[in-house]
């Protein structure tokens, strides 16, 4: 009998017949999946007109939040072509006692690692959030993401998924910290306009991010809820965080000269002897 190149030997003895129940996506959760690329495609575009409307001094916010959609239009586009998906074992049986593998979509986490840097830094810069608060925030960001991307690859235990969702949740706790706490102090010292679209968007970061981990739990923790659901869920959060939340930035910050940002001396003075690098003492 002939193998092919990369067929493995045959088993030694003989193995009992191996089946397993599989839960993907449906008609549904494609045709979502679909929407809200189309979704984003709109949104680049309208970025960059209202990019176009403003003077180039006037862009930093709009170039942020254009790459945040480019990057959620990209990731949408390999979701709907059936890309970065891959089966992992969900710790629950089918009837017929079958071991159950569900669909995961990792492209999720390669576009989560970078669009919610960009969010935090969106926010940072609005509020003028000293350097290494703004560093700490968006470390503490991509180790919540990572360590999420771990727990929902994880095969070997239950108990290990659930640890690393443990984990992750508590740098999430730091990231809400930076945005409540630090974000809001240093708001505080801005303009009145400025002021009223941290709070805003920054109350939009709370909420909508405390679904992520909610659906998770649902999805790629329990697998309580069907692969379409979970498409559905995370497409609508996504929807909101990301393109409500940008345009709600893009529109109500006005780019008139008494709205612009004060940012903190050490991100705008030129470097001087007393300073660590390019970050002043008392930052
Ligand atoms: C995970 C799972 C583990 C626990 C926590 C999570 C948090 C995810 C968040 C994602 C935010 C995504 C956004 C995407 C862009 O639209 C990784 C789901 C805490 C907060 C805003």
């Amino acid at each position: 009998h002939h193998h092919g190149p990369t067929a493995l030997p045959p088993p030694p003895g003989h193995l009992p017949p191996f089946h397993v129940h599989r839960e993907h996506i449906g008609r549904s959760g494609m045709r979502a999946l679909w929407v809200i690329f189309a979704m984003f495609t709109i949104s680049v575009v309208l970025t960059v007109i209202l990019a176009k409307r403003v003077e180039r001094k006037f862009r930093l916010f709009h170039l942020i939040t254009g790459a945040i959609l480019v990057c959620a239009h990209a990731s949408y586009l390999v979701m709907a072509c059936g890309m970065g998906v891959t089966y992992v074992r969900t710790f629950k049986h089918a009837a017929d006692g079958a071991p159950v593998l569900r669909q995961v979509f990792y492209a999720r986490y390669v576009d989560w690692a970078i669009t919610t840097p960009l969010l935090l830094l969106d926010l940072c810069l609005l509020a003028g959030v000293p350097k290494i608060q703004t560093v700490t925030i968006i470390f503490a960001d991509l180790v919540m993401i990572l360590m999420g991307l771990f727990a929902a690859l994880q095969q070997g235990s239950e108990r290990s998924r659930w640890f690393m969702y443990a984990v992750s949740n508590a740098f999430f706790l730091v990231v809400l910290y930076g945005v409540v706490v630090n974000g809001r102090q240093a708001a505080s010292l801005q303009a009145s306009n400025v002021k009223r679209v941290f709070n805003v968007t920054s109350g939009m970061t709370v909420l909508l991010w405390i679904g992520y981990p909610i659906v998770f739990a649902l999805t790629e923790g329990a697998a309580k809820i069907s692969v379409d659901a979970e498409v559905i869920a995370y497409g609508v959060l996504d929807v909101f965080a990301k393109i409500v939340f940008g345009f709600y930035l893009l529109l109500a910050h006005s780019h008139s000269d008494g709205d612009s940002v004060v940012l903190p001396e050490s991100w705008t003075e030129p470097r001087g002897g007393s300073r660590y690098g390019a970050i002043a003492s008392d930052d």
